[in-house]
């Protein structure tokens, strides 16, 4: 996609999708802020894809607000913001207790609210935005042992669309994207990767889906393009769940 002169956020960028996103968006032309909590992943994918490198906790309403004004310094603007930031342990529903349920909240879904709200004040005065939320294809499958990610990513979607139908009028369009089990370092690092046999074989595509397959369904909603293509959600996942 063309996204030449313009000025990308992407959350999450130090590794997996969120860096495979970071460098599509860089290659197709954007300016690309690799805002992620790991400062060393996040130097390291800026220098790959020579953006700028913002380490940043998304539920710190404070540190997201650092992020949107150093864009702002930076850039003079922001064009597009990709969500992709979030945690994802795996336990039993009655396993998990209620501050480890806060903490998924927390970041998989207050960091969405926060990120959207530090630059929509940019996005309006331009009239135009392209926001793109990383939610999960387990909205749709109810996946066993990740219920607190399930009900995070439902909300992703949710706010998705309504901050769409918010947004629409000020040429801001908000929609989600939803990848399936993906082979991004974290999931390969943790128990999501014994998934990999089981989950190929309920897709369409029997093979693990990659950070790349995800990266072109991103840029096509973050692009000029796209501007009509609002309050929805692609399903990235090789046809596991046939939305
Ligand atoms: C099908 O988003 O979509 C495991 C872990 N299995 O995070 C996910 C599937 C996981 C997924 C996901």
């Amino acid at each position: 996609m063309r996204l030449g002169g313009r000025v990308a956020i992407v959350t999450g960028a130090g590794q997996g999708i969120g860096r495979a996103i970071a460098e599509k968006l860089s290659s197709d032309g954007a300016a690309v802020v690799v805002a992620d909590l790991n400062a060393a992943t996040a130097r390291a994918t800026a220098a790959a894809v020579g953006g700028l490198a913002y380490p940043v906790d998304v539920s710190d309403e404070e540190q997201v607000a650092g992020l949107a004004s150093a864009v702002r310094e930076t850039y003079g603007r922001i064009d597009i913001l990709v969500n992709d930031a979030a945690i994802v342990p795996f336990v039993p529903w009655d396993d998990l207790d209620f501050a480890e349920w806060r903490r998924i909240m927390s970041v998989n879904l207050d960091g969405v609210f926060l990120t959207c709200r530090a630059v929509y004040p940019d996005m309006k005065a331009a009239g135009y935005g392209r926001i793109v939320n990383i939610t999960s294809n387990v909205i749709l499958a109810g996946t066993p042992n990740l219920a607190h990610y399930v009900a995070a990513k439902g909300g992703v979607f949710g706010f998705t669309r309504a901050l769409a139908t918010e947004l629409g009028r000020c040429g801001i369009t908000v929609n989600a994207v939803a990848p399936g089990l993906t082979a991004s370092e974290g999931v390969l690092a943790g128990p999501h990767a014994d998934a990999f046999d089981f989950v190929v074989s309920l897709q369409a595509i029997p093979r693990r889906g990659e950070p790349a397959d995800i990266a072109p369904v991103v840029a096509f909603l973050a692009s000029e393009e796209a501007g009509w293509v609002t309050g929805a959600m692609i399903v990235a996942d090789g046809g596991h769940t046939r939305h």
